[in-house]
């Protein structure tokens, strides 16, 4: 059968198109596990921002899909129902699949779609059950994690269990299935690889646990350097490690570190999110090792600076510092001196503008990001289908913004006891584009010339809706976010 993957066009502020396009993992993992006859093209729709609706098309003419399959986040939920639109316009009987975290976790909301399959949690063999039924004209009914049409109804197979991936359960991407280029990180080819999925930790704003549970699972160290190689092979220098949470075995990431020297696969740069406290409670033994391994950005989890804040998030136990069996406190900066120490950077990852939130405690955490981070992710709390998050919030009456295509995470879509949503988003907007400009000088030493001639479109797009007036503080910056705004929202609209 023929059929095509797609990943969505939509990006949010702190990944600008312009320098951060990366491969979506899912579709590859998904193209290197149906049955090899099929013929598969994975195309990641971030790579054509500006001309969405002529590509689809072309692609739809160009491979004549029987099957669609589509990885959806909630912010993206709106362009899939157009892309699936336009789709259906081009091909009436096309059947159409969605998958990944939003309809897994939102379903009936794409039963309104015109979609036939929706393939709930991990998706590499549902999928190949899914082909394989379609192909052979059999029955979908026994198929675990599939939800289907059924004439006007919907029905909702079993869950499947998680996958056991350390058995080889789940076969190595396939990256040769892409057929589009242009994935960057700063100039550099960037990929995605995977050594674990899951975690055990139940943070209140997060999916994981509605998606798969509390649990762990590993790849082999053979197939992990297997990944590897296949990325560089196919053009790759730097690799973004897209476990949930890869600290949760520090003595296991410590291993794979040597690995990764011993296979001489060091001289490619690894993006990798990590826990405070596994960084503070191990670093004086990991950071070294993670720097020989050729680790460069370290995405960490600090989520909030404040215990109050981190108690809503449900974040405190992995922001504390465990040394010798004693709590030591909050990890946050012992973590960030290991790093800093064997030279990696911090992209430090914030949320600001929770229920209880005051104008004082989010300036706090932002003065901490100015102070500590290299590359500040500030983010607002987000509602997102079925976490323990958005029942607070709902509860508490603070949810002042249903439009999805907003829930990109630097859109503030709830508002605090204290706070009106707008000011809080004000005042990170403010800030955050500052602490930005500040980084300039750390990546143009990495990517000199890539840097030098992007930096005015990068600075561009961290100041737009600035003017020379807003630059030389001559006009209040409530007009220049209200411009920036509106930019932001004409962007949304990918198709
Ligand atoms: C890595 C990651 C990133 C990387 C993305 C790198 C990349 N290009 O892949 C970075 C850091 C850039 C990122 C950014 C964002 N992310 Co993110 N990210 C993740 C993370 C940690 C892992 C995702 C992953 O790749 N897993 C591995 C793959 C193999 O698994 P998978 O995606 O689940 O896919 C499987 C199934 O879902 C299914 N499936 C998926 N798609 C499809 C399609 C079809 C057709 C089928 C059949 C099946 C299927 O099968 C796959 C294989 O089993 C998750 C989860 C977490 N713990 O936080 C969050 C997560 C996906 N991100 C999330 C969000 C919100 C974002 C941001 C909007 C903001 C943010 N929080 O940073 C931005 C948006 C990025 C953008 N486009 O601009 C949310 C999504 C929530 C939701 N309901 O939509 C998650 C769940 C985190 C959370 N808050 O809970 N993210
Ligand atoms: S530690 Fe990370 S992956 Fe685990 S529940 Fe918290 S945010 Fe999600």
């Amino acid at each position: 059968m023929n059929v095509l993957l797609l990943s969505m066009p939509d990006s949010f502020e702190h990944m600008p198109a312009i320098v951060i396009r990366m491969p979506n993992g899912a579709l590859t993992s998904l193209a290197g596990n149906v049955d090899p006859h099929h013929r598969v093209a994975v195309a990641d729709l971030i790579l054509v921002q500006n001309r969405v609706r002529q590509t689809v098309t072309e692609l739809m003419q160009k491979f004549d899909p029987q099957v669609l399959g589509l990885s959806v986040m909630t912010f993206q939920r709106r362009t899939a129902g157009r892309i699936i639109e336009l789709a259906r316009s081009l091909k009436p009987n096309l059947k159409v699949a969605v998958g990944g975290y939003d309809p897994s976790l939102a379903p009936a909301a794409y039963a309104e779609m015109g979609v036939d399959y929706i393939v709930r949690g991990e998706g590499e063999i549902t999928f190949r059950d899914l082909l394989r039924a379609l192909e052979n004209g059999g029955s979908v009914e026994q198929i675990p994690g599939l939800s289907y049409r059924s004439g006007k109804q919907w029905v909702h197979n079993s869950d499947r269990p998680v996958h056991g991936i350390e058995n080889g359960e789940v076969r190595l991407p396939n990256r040769g299935a892409r057929v589009l280029k242009g994935y960057t990180l700063l100039g550099r080819q960037v990929d995605v690889i995977e050594t674990s999925r899951g975690c055990t930790y139940d943070c209140s704003f997060c999916s994981i646990i509605e998606m798969r549970g509390r649990n762990f699972h590993t790849y082999t160290f053979d197939r992990v350097l297997a990944d590897i190689r296949d990325a560089r092979d196919h053009g790759a220098r730097t690799l973004f490690l897209v476990d949930d949470n890869i600290t949760l075995n520090v003595r296991r990431f410590e291993a794979l570190c040597r690995a990764i020297i011993d296979a001489g696969l060091n001289h490619l740069d690894y993006f990798v999110q990590a826990m405070t406290s596994a960084i503070a409670t191990h670093g004086e033994t990991l950071a070294p090792l993670m720097r020989q391994a050729g680790f460069r950005y370290v995405f960490l989890g600090i989520e909030n600076i404040l215990e109050g804040d981190l108690a809503f998030l449900r974040a405190a136990a992995k922001n504390t510092d465990r040394a010798n069996g004693h709590n030591n406190g909050n990890a946050t900066v012992k973590a960030i001196d290991y790093l800093h120490q064997n030279k990696m950077l911090v992209v430090g990852g914030l949320i600001v503008g929770n229920p209880d939130d005051t104008r004082e405690s989010i300036e706090a955490n932002l003065e901490f990001a100015r102070q500590y981070v290299d590359w500040p992710y500030i983010q607002h709390p987000t509602p997102y289908p079925r976490t323990p998050m958005t029942k607070d919030f709902v509860d508490k009456g603070l949810i002042i913004n249903q439009r999805l295509e907003e829930y990109d995470g630097t859109t503030a879509v709830v508002r605090t006891e204290h706070l009106s949503a707008e000011d809080a988003e004000h005042m990170r907007w403010k800030a955050e584009r500052w602490m930005k400009v500040r980084h300039l000088p750390s990546v143009l030493r990495h990517d000199f010339w890539y840097v030098l001639s992007h930096a005015p479109q990068m600075l561009a797009h961290t100041f737009r809706g600035s003017s020379v007036r807003s630059v030389l503080g001559l006009e209040d910056s409530r007009k220049t976010f209200e411009r920036y705004k509106t930019i932001r929202k004409q962007e949304r609209e990918y198709v």
